[in-house]
């Protein structure tokens, strides 16, 4: 072997036992890797269970909270159906029981009978506009799909005040207690005439929006009545809520802005403010209500977001009056009527949502703090006919 044949041979002996010097360091790497890797896997397939575990559980309670709720949620909605229905048992009363005896059995129906339904509606506070349109309704349908005993009225009206609530604005009333997050703290301002039900509604509102878990601040704008602050104070107590008050006679745009000011600085989501009965003709507690709204809004442009107009239901057709006179001065954007459980004058909430063109937001069906129910149109017509 020549020198040369005989030092390529060392090398490529040599390179080859690097090789396998160099094989066996990259198994040995490999081993050592694959052994990290399993170590990994079996961390990640623990942490992989647990987070499984973990999903599970977390899916388990949402379902068991979403089943709750949903079982929450229809419990008090069928608790709201009842005290609806429980409210207006007096209206239903007196408007069903006459109704039957005007239709009879067998009668025909004729001009006679349909005058006497339209006496029916007008002595039910439903108002002269709104008769007149239901009855001429009435009378198409009677002619068109030739209708003849008078039995048939019975549900042909119940449709036809259906038909008049739900084009209503009225009967957009779910998710009431919703709150945009650009809006808070969502501000409401709450109006109407001496009496109406303003202060009361403002506790059971104030108990309404903290159950569906909503931190509430009230200001006592009404410094005119002397009691007023001390009125307010039990309602506030007794829905767990904070009230900000000035001493009486301050200004009550004054303790609006206050309380709008307090809100926004303990990050609160709704504020609601009372103020004193007035009335519409008053040009100077008129512009009292505006001046309450201007200075709120050097704090947030949008206040109120809500204007209430309480009215009350046991006024009748004299609440169609108030309401007429405040939307004409000031931006009512819902009403509320109370007293419908003292009262068979509980029609007047069809020619309010008919004629007004404002939501009927909620009613007030008796003095405790779990009477303020939100309107719904159906629940209402179907009280109304209920036998
Ligand atoms: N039965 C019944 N009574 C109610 C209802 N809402 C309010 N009231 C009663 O109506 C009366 C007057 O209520 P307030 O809340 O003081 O009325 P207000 O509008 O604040 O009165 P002023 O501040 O004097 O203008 C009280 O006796 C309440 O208990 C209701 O839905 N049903
Ligand atoms: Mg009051």
């Amino acid at each position: 072997m020549s020198f040369l044949n005989k030092l390529k041979s060392k090398f490529s002996n040599q390179s080859r036992e690097q090789k396998i010097e160099t094989d066996s360091e990259v198994l040995e790497n490999i081993d050592k890797q694959e052994a990290t890797f399993e170590i990994y896997d079996s961390k990640n397939e623990n942490n992989i269970s647990k987070i499984e575990t973990q999903i599970e559980t977390k899916t388990e309670e949402n379902e068991k909270k979403s089943f709750f709720s949903k079982i929450t949620s229809n419990v008090k909605s069928a608790f709201g159906i009842e005290k609806i229905k429980e409210g207006l048992t007096k209206t239903r009363k007196t408007f069903s029981d006459n109704l039957r005896k005007v239709i009879g059995i067998g009668r025909k129906i004729d001009d006679n009978l349909l005058s006497e339904i339209e006496e029916l509606l007008i002595t039910a506070d439903i108002g002269v506009d709104t008769t007149e349109q239901i009855i001429s309704a009435l009378s198409t349908r009677v002619k068109k799909e030739k209708y003849e005993n008078s039995e048939d009225l019975y549900n042909l009206l119940k449709e036809e005040i259906q038909k008049l609530m739900i084009e209503s604005p009225s009967a957009n009333n779910d998710k009431i207690y919703d709150i945009p997050e650009n809006k808070k703290p969502y501000t409401i301002l709450v109006i109407g005439v001496n009496g109406v039900g303003k202060t009361t509604t403002i506790g059971k509102l104030a108990h309404n929006y903290k159950n569906a878990g909503k931190e509430v601040i009230i200001g006592a704008a009404d410094t005119f009545r002397a009691a007023a602050n001390e009125q307010l104070e039990i309602w506030a107590e007794r829905a767990g809520v904070d009230i900000v008050q000035q001493q009486h006679g301050a200004d009550p745009a004054a303790v609006a802005f206050d309380t709008l000011k307090s809100a926004q600085s303990k990050n609160k989501d709704v504020v609601i403010i009372d103020t004193a009965g007035r009335l519409h003709n008053k040009k100077h507690l008129m512009e009292e209500l505006e001046k309450i709204s201007r200075v709120m809004r050097k704090l947030r442009y949008e206040a109120p977001d809500e204007v209430f107009l309480i009215l009350d239901a046991t006024t009748g057709q004299n609440a169609i009056f108030q309401a007429k006179e405040f939307i004409k001065v000031s931006n009512v954007t819902g009403i509320i009527l109370t007293k419908l459980d003292g009262t068979a004058k509980g029609g007047v909430v069809i020619p309010i949502a008919n004629e007004l063109k404002i939501p009927v937001r909620y009613i007030g069906v008796g003095e405790k703090i779990d009477d303020l129910q939100p309107f719904e149109a159906n629940v209402f017509v179907d009280s109304l006919f209920e036998v």
